[in-house]
């Protein structure tokens, strides 16, 4: 062991001389070699040291943050899709899971994975031009492509398909950078009331009595309501919904109104009704302060579906804040019997931000002058009558729908994707024979119209103004059908000889002996 220690030693020895040899021979001028070059390695261990003094592990740590970062704090999957004759992105697990064009939602700072699944087949991307971020294309079904970006401002983005045609297919939605503001707004926006009447709110029918004294009741509030998701706007109501309450009597009948404005609006407020046989339909004699109460009497004249609606100046104004209703005068011996009724109407809301803005939107007079409205609404909300109020009925029933336009502006083409309107009674008069076998209905503002139909097939019928621009700005209803298939009518591929064909069965045409106009 000694020997082989003696032995390492010269060999280390031998190799330090030569090597100072070496350095002697190349470079003449250094004096002594060996001490010098441990004065350099002195010297470098100094600076290095100074500099871990002075810039404290400072390169380390950045990229240890850089690698941190790319971590994904919030991650989302969309799937593309085609639903209800649209192009959409729709959410896959997670609390968007089903939902079409969901809102995604997160946090200043937060680093965002979204992974786009092909699932149409069609070429599709996604992009986030606020932070200039976009996917690669993604063709075939089942391809996928991903984005990561840090959310690093507050706000709502826009997130779509930069595929031309696809955004106005249906291809975009909202990315929501939420601080510690927004969620407050939030929170305050989720407070507020649902001011979307039901459409299941209709009085029962009256059918055969004798006309007697009856005593209506309407209050005029002014509250802030939900519009949309996120939404709200300062709705000025009949009791609180938009469309005010059906209000249903027979013809021959008196009726007492008596309209009580709330203490706590700004505005007088005051009721005109078409169904009224007399200067201003009640409006003259029911202008009332807030906190006043005005009544006028009438004689239900003519049997019909009519429209009331606010009538202080600017009419206009106070219509398109949701002041409107519908009063059904029923003829003498009633309407015929049906499976279900309901109550749906149209309007337009004029707002300063455009259509899609979050918090509470402002009223804009510029917009009402020029006809220009950013939302169109059954029962005073957007797509309420889809997402939280559908109509709902099963298969073989025969539905009627009271339906009227408050407006102020706007002629709907109403219209029911996938359903025949079995009867149409046009203009809402009861005492003229319906149209039969309707595919849309014309009805002016300040009109109405009763439609019947049958329900033949299950399924998810849109109620819509085939004006169909203003679905995409919040027209649209669902009327969800439960019940058997009926393959004889409607089925899906080609025709299937084993099915047996049976004809469909014809509605009996209603006893109009009742409806005779009165003379
Ligand atoms: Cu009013």
């Amino acid at each position: 062991m000694m020997k082989l220690w003696q032995w390492l030693r010269a060999k280390w020895l031998r190799a330090r001389w030569l090597r100072a040899r070496w350095l002697r021979a190349k470079c003449p001028w250094i004096k002594h070699p060996p001490g010098m070059i441990r004065l350099v390695q002195c010297l470098v261990t100094i600076v290095l040291l100074c500099a871990f003094l002075v810039f404290p592990f400072r390169t380390p740590l950045a990229f240890s943050a850089n690698i941190h970062s790319v971590q994904p704090d919030v991650r989302f999957k969309l799937r593309t899709d085609i639903g209800e004759g649209k192009l959409i992105f729709a959410g896959v697990g997670g609390k968007i899971n089903h939902q079409v064009n969901p809102d995604l939602k997160v946090k200043v700072g937060e680093v965002v994975q979204i992974t786009l699944i092909d699932g149409d087949g069609a070429e599709h991307d996604i992009t986030v031009p606020e932070f200039n971020t976009q996917s690669d294309k993604v063709v075939g079904q089942g391809s996928s492509s991903v984005i990561v970006f840090r959310a690093d401002k507050e706000g709502v983005f826009d997130y779509f398909c930069s595929i031309p045609g696809h955004v106005q297919a249906g291809m975009i939605g909202k990315l929501v950078v939420e601080g510690q503001t927004t969620a407050k707004v939030d929170e305050d926006t989720i407070k507020t009331v649902d001011i979307a009447q039901l459409p299941t709110n209709v009085p029962k029918p009256i059918g055969q009595r004798p006309t007697k004294l009856l005593r209506l009741d309407l209050e005029t509030v002014e509250e802030r309501g939900r519009l949309a998701d996120n939404t709200t706007y300062n709705y000025w109501t009949f009791n609180h919904k938009v469309p005010g309450p059906m209000l249903r009597v027979r013809v021959g009948d008196t009726v007492e109104v008596h309209l009580k404005n709330h203490k706590t609006s700004r505005m007088i407020h005051s009721v005109d009704f078409h169904a009224v046989t007399g200067p201003g339909g009640g409006a003259v004699m029911t202008q009332a302060s807030p906190g006043e109460e005005k009544v006028f009497t009438f004689k239900a004249m003519n049997p019909g579906l009519f429209v009331y609606h606010c009538a202080t100046p600017m009419v206009a104004h106070h219509i398109s804040n949701g002041m409107y209703g519908m009063i059904l005068v029923e003829p003498e011996g009633g309407l015929p019997p049906v499976d279900r009724e309901f109550y749906v109407m149209q309007g337009e809301i004029y707002t300063v931000e455009p259509h899609g803005n979050r918090g509470n939107l402002e009223f804009s007079v510029e917009k009402l002058l020029s006809e220009a409205p950013e939302y169109f609404v059954f029962n005073g909300a957007e797509a309420t009558l889809k997402k939280d109020h559908p109509l709902q009925a099963k298969v073989g029933e025969t539905i009627r729908i009271y339906f009227g336009v408050g407006g102020p502006n706007y002629t709907s083409s109403f219209h029911v994707i996938g359903e025949i309107m079995d009867r149409v009674y046009e203009q809402a008069s009861l005492t003229s024979p319906p149209l039969t076998d309707v595919q849309t209905t014309t009805v002016p503002p300040g009109g109405a119209t009763m439609v019947e139909m049958t329900l033949d097939v299950p399924g998810n019928f849109l109620l819509v103004d085939h004006a169909l621009s203003r679905l995409e700005k919040g027209l649209i209803g669902t009327l969800v059908v439960e019940g058997a298939e009926h393959a004889e009518i409607y089925h899906q591929g080609i025709h299937n000889a084993a099915i047996a064909t049976k004809a469909t069965p014809k509605i009996p045409a209603p006893n109009l002996s009742s409806l005779q106009p009165r003379t």
